[in-house]
């Protein structure tokens, strides 16, 4: 494996390498693309360059692929105008080029059918394909009314097929970047401050002068720019705090590692709290000046003491008091972090709340090092019909439980596809695309109940994965690198926005989303709403209103405009309104008391594991996106295969050793498809096991990942629902370990 300067190397090369500090946190790389190439070397004048932002994750870095001139491309690199990644794409960006060249990749459409009583799927042209499709849907909605079709999607697809489906008629989406992921955060923020926290998140850390890390374990979450400045925060000395009950990447760079006790989180940050308010070490005129609450929250917090917290957290008192004011003398240039997936024990908006009203104490929302006013440029939205009403939307069915989901939930429209649940309105079929259901959704049955209970499912994927084994049509997307997609605004320091363009043709059959929803409408007479011939007219239209067009772009990659909402940051005593209730910062949130939920955030207990059980915790490596990046074949060759993280006091109980395969088993009996080898570390707390997320595939397809590493989604079957916003905390499963194998059987 190279090394982090290998990678710099490399991936730096064309973009005129800069010298940068991240060796800090120690990434890997390698662009297998240059490398395999490497018999041939061209010089990037022979070659062509055409800008693009990245799939690999959500960071949507913009980059220049590299194509020669017999159309291979040879490299992607980062674009360095671009604020997401200064240049830079992490070890999954440079490695994207293996979503293309993956001979797995899903290459015709594919039609369920069953010959002999054996169901398979047989290869199909697309316009029979589209017209299964389309014809379903016209079924749906005839007989059950448009807003029985759902859709499930994440990434770039999402949007072409939104707008089909709202064209169509139903507006029951659901994308697990909500309640399995950022919801809860955007609850607690929002009604403390009046705003979401968005992507990229608005966090000075590039500036900080002390960065509190709650689980958040940044450098193995490698969103690309907020390490980038975790490294420039280190250089510059800053003091970070990682509370983690692993030793994550960023915990051994920290100056103080909090092992808290999983599941008491809310304990420490109110601890916190306490001693800001009682050791009078709060921002006062901050506080004064902008926020309402204090004198309760302050009463509210009075037997919250670092003590209290010990018998609770396990931390001890003087580094609870330590900590906090190491926070106080760094404010207002501190920043105790959001984090993102944050869907843990189901009290997550409320922990989230604590991490707000933290801020507010130290007076960083909106100061410099602290959290930064941020600001998109708003895309036009290209000319079409109004969408027709839809006459009920997933929020109907939630019957007023969780008020404040913003956004559709994934788990509510899986249980309003089974009829036994009763709800008022049935969802009757679905479209997935981009999002690899069985490994994402928490309670594997209840996802499989619910693909049994619906009468059609389309999925739109680029990778066999496990989700198409459910489909009854397979729609085959062509990869990021060969397409046109939506124009990526995203809000920053500087609003900018950045174009995804074709470096290459579409391999085999596969057509991007843009088209693949425009036949679909066209097939169910919605053409109107999709007039254009090629997803280049949309941009360049919309590009032009926006005082550029698709040839500068072209050439850009990246465009930054001027602010216009004002400076970045609050100046001194600056008046300012917020957008809540109050127009003031709310330590005391009159949204969740309106709503029946407690004003201030209260700690509360969550069940223990029993003898011989350990909590499962999961995470991500620096490598891998979730579950589909784990056949790539670039990234496969940096890490193949999770591991069980195991503490040697645990190992030494079991006797396991070192590299042994193991099953697990969670509370609920369900065992691990695959087994999985142990690790065994000190870096994990003795309670709990750790995992990375997204190995553990079912499909025989994906050849090089296939039964390779356990799937932590599986033996997630209890939730800890947030009864604000429908987030399925994931963070209540314990398990033990199997050593000899229990002879599963396996599905797909
Ligand atoms: N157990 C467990 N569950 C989790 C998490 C966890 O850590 N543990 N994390 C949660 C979080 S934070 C999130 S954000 C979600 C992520 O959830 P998902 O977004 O569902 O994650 P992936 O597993 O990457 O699945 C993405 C799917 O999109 C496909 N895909 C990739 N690129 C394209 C494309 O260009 N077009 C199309 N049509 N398809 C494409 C991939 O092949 C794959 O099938 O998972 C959540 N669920
Ligand atoms: N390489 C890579 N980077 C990614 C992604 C990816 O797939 N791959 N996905 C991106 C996405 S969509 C998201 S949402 C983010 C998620 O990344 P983050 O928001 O940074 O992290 P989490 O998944 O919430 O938390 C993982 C960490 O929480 C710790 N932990 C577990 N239980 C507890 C607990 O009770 N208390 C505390 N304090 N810590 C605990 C784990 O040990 C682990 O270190 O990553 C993003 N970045
Ligand atoms: S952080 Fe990495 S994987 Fe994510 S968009 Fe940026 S380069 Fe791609
Ligand atoms: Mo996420």
């Amino acid at each position: 494996m190279k090394t982090r300067r290998d990678f710099i190397k490399v991936s730096a090369a064309g973009a005129g390498a800069a010298a940068i500090g991240l060796s800090a946190l120690n990434w890997n790389g390698v662009n297998k693309a240059q490398a395999s190439n490497s018999q041939h070397p061209v010089s990037d004048e022979e070659m062509t360059s055409f800008p693009t932002y990245c799939e690999v994750c959500f960071w949507k870095c913009a980059g220049w692929t590299y194509v020669d001139k017999s159309n291979n491309i040879r490299k992607i690199i980062g674009n360095k105008e671009d604020p997401h990644c200064s240049g830079r794409l992490c070890p999954r960006g440079t490695g994207g080029v293996g979503m293309y060249t993956d001979n797995d990749r899903l290459k015709t459409p594919l039609i369920r059918e069953t010959v002999d009583g054996k169901q398979g799927f047989r290869k199909a042209s697309w316009s029979e394909a589209l017209d299964l499709v389309a014809s379903k849907m016209k079924d749906v909605s005839e007989n059950h009314g448009p807003e029985s079709f759902a859709l499930f999607n994440h990434g770039a697809p999402g949007a072409h097929f939104k707008h089909l489906l709202h064209a169509y008629g139903s507006d029951n989406e659901g994308e697990p970047a909500w309640a399995q992921c950022r919801g809860p955060r955007e609850v607690g923020f929002s009604a403390t401050y009046g705003s979401w926290i968005g992507s990229p998140e608005p966090t000075d850390i590039r500036d900080t002068d002390c960065l509190v890390l709650i689980g958040s374990h940044l450098g193995e979450n490698m969103h690309n720019g907020q390490v980038q400045e975790v490294s420039t925060a280190i250089e510059r000395n800053a003091t970070i705090i990682t509370v983690d009950p692993r030793l994550s990447t960023i915990a051994s760079k920290s100056k103080y590692w909090l092992p808290i006790k999983p599941a008491t989180d809310l304990a420490l940050l109110l601890s916190w709290i306490h001693v800001l308010i009682y050791e009078d070490i709060y921002d006062k005129k901050y506080i004064e000046q902008y926020a309402i609450g204090f004198e309760q929250l302050k009463d509210h917090v009075k037997n919250m003491t670092p003590e209290w917290a010990y018998g609770i957290t396990t931390i001890q008192p003087d580094v609870i008091r330590k900590t906090a004011r190491e926070m106080a003398n760094a404010s207002p240039s501190v920043i105790v972090h959001p984090g993102r997936h944050v869907a843990w024990y189901g009290d997550d908006s409320q922990r989230e709340r604590a991490i707000a009203i933290l801020n507010a104490l130290l007076g960083s929302w909106g100061k410099r090092g602290g959290f930064y006013f941020k600001e998109a440029v708003k895309v036009p939205s290209y000319p079409h019909p109004k969408y027709p009403h839809p006459h009920w939307s997933w929020k109907d069915n939630l019957d007023g439980k969780y008020p404040l989901s913003a956004m559709g939930i994934t788990t509510e429209l899986l249980k309003a596809s089974i009829p036994e649940f009763d709800y008022k309105h049935q969802i009757k079929a679905w479209i997935v695309a981009g999002t690899n259901l069985p490994l994402t959704i928490p309670n594997k049955e209840l996802f499989q109940l619910a693909a049994e209970s619906v009468d059609f499912i389309a999925v739109v994927d680029t990778m066999p994965m496990d989700i198409t084994g459910y489909a009854d049509v397979i729609l085959p997307e062509c990869t990021y690198l060969e397409r046109y997609d939506t124009i990526r605004s995203a809000p920053h320091r500087e609003p900018n926005i950045a174009l995804r363009m074709p470096a290459v043709e579409p391999k085999w059959e596969s057509k991007p989303s843009w088209w693949i929803a425009k036949q679909l409408g066209e097939r169910l007479g919605l053409g109107s709403y999709f007039d254009y011939d090629d997803f280049s007219e949309v941009l360049d239209w919309q590009l032009k209103q926006m005082g550029t067009s698709l040839d500068e772009m072209q050439k850009i990659g990246i465009k930054i405009f001027p602010r216009k909402s004002g400076p970045l940051y609050l100046g001194d005593g600056e008046e300012y309104s917020f957008n809540t209730n109050s127009g003031k910062i709310e330590l005391y949130a009159t949204e969740f008391e309106d709503h029946g939920f407690d004003p201030l955030p209260k700690f509360t207990k969550h069940p223990e594991p029993e003898e011989g059980f350990y909590r499962l915790i999961y995470g991500r490596a620096p490598m891998h996106t979730f579950s589909r990046t784990s056949n790539n074949p670039n990234l496969h060759d940096l890490m193949d295969t999770n591991s069980v993280w195991v503490n040697p006091k645990v190992a030494d109980l079991w006797d396991l050793e070192k590299g042994q395969k193991v099953w697990l088993q969670n509370q609920d009996g369900v065992v691990s498809t695959f087994p999985i080898k142990v690790r065994i570390t000190e870096r994990i707390r003795w309670d709990s096991v750790y995992m990375v997320h997204g190995f553990g595939h079912n499909n025989k397809k994906l050849t090089r990942t296939y039964g390779r590493g356990a799937s932590d989604a599986n033996l997630i079957t209890n939730i800890m629902v947030d009864p604000m916003m429908g987030g399925t905390g994931m963070r209540g499963n314990f398990v033990t370990f199997l050593t000899t194998d229990p002879g599963m059987e396996v599905e797909i």
